[in-house]
């Protein structure tokens, strides 16, 4: 059985327990203390916690056993998922300021919260220090340190290097359709989504059970950047098309410019005249024009055509998955536990 939300999140007080413990050997002043715990509890609580989830499901379906909660080998396989939650926290209240969005998990963004402005800035930095924190503190020991060590330091690169190619495909004063591509797409996807939220879990898991051979890590990278490549296309998607009540953040892509999947699949898709009218109406932060931007996208039944791009590439995920070699402790009940979350989700 995979492991609750409330099971993930009885954790997360021990953890924030040992940062605040941290912190008052340095004599912090209450104020920034009380400051780190509520931006903690802010910004890394509340979402669904799907990548950290799935570092305990993984490692109990490797471990062919449940890991209880209440033990400490739960303690320690849920920890790494809230790393992941924490560095997802440090990237989303820094990709919230940088797209200038309103709202993440039904509420305000962090900077847009009275008296935080640009605060946020230096408490998305400590949320990443957070990690490397509680890493040395309970993982130190252990024979995968240094390996865990770097692939979190390699895997926040990566995603740096697809928002890097994100803002500057999507310039705020110069809107050139010619510049987006499905292949420039693909790269920024699997750059600033697909590493941390779909391979760094599994990885993470492995190294974990102890069960990170190079050929196993390598599986993973074939099946999970496709299965990212895929999420984040849904993100795109949902951007347009679905309801923000249900989302929990308003979508802000053809406002922002963004090469999304969206509107590289309507270019492959409009007539001279369509094309006009993106061209018009796209990435300006209006939002008469974004409505006539979404117009468009129904008039091609995006939507539609979405839907069907779906089911190929979940059948391809399907077939890479029916491949996965298991001789060295990986197994594809892991992968299949992973798409099962995402596939036509909404929200
Ligand atoms: C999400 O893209 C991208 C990230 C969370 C990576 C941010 C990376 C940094 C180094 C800050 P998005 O903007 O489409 O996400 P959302 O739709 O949730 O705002
Ligand atoms: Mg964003
Ligand atoms: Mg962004
Ligand atoms: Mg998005």
């Amino acid at each position: 059985m995979p492991t609750t939300l409330k099971e993930f999140e009885s954790v997360w007080p021990r953890i924030v327990a040992d940062l605040e413990e941290h912190c008052k050997q340095y004599k912090l002043p209450q104020q920034s203390l009380d400051w780190f715990v509520n931006s903690l509890n802010y910004n890394t609580v509340g979402g669904k916690c799907n990548r950290g989830m799935s570092v305990v499901d993984t490692a109990s379906i490797l471990l062919n056993r449940t890991l209880e909660p209440g033990t400490e080998e739960y303690f320690k396989a849920a920890l790494l998922g809230w790393m992941i939650e924490l560095l997802q926290a440090f990237f989303l209240v820094s990709d919230d300021i940088m797209d200038s969005s309103k709202t993440r998990r039904g509420q305000p963004c962090w900077y847009l919260v009275p008296k935080v402005g640009m605060i946020a800035i230096n408490d998305a930095f400590m949320l990443e220090s957070s990690i490397y924190l509680l890493l040395k503190k309970h993982f130190r020991q252990e024979k995968s340190y240094i390996d865990m060590v770097e692939l979190f330091h390699e895997v926040t690169l990566q995603t740096e290097l697809g928002q890097l190619c994100d803002l500057l495909t999507a310039p705020e004063d110069h809107v050139d359709l010619d510049n987006f591509s499905l292949d420039k797409f693909s790269f920024i996807v699997i750059f600033k989504t697909a590493y941390y939220s779909f391979y760094l879990p599994v990885a993470l898991a492995l190294h974990y059970i102890g069960a990170a051979t190079p050929k196993n890590l390598q599986t993973c990278l074939d099946i999970l950047i496709p299965m990212g490549e895929y999420f984040q296309a849904q993100d795109d998607y949902l951007d347009a098309f679905a309801d923000p009540k249900v989302l929990g953040k308003i979508g802000t892509d053809i406002q922002d410019n963004k090469c999304s999947w969206l509107v590289n699949q309507a270019l492959r898709k409009v007539t001279p005249e369509q094309r006009k009218i993106l061209e018009e109406n796209y990435g300006q932060k209006d939002s008469e024009k974004e409505a006539k931007v979404k117009a468009l996208y129904h008039e091609l039944k995006l939507s539609e055509f979405y839907e069907q791009w779906e089911e190929e590439r979940v059948a391809d995920i399907r077939a890479k998955i029916d491949k996965v070699d298991e001789s060295e402790g990986l197994k594809k009940e892991v992968f299949e536990a992973f798409l099962k979350k995402i596939y036509k989700r909404s929200k």
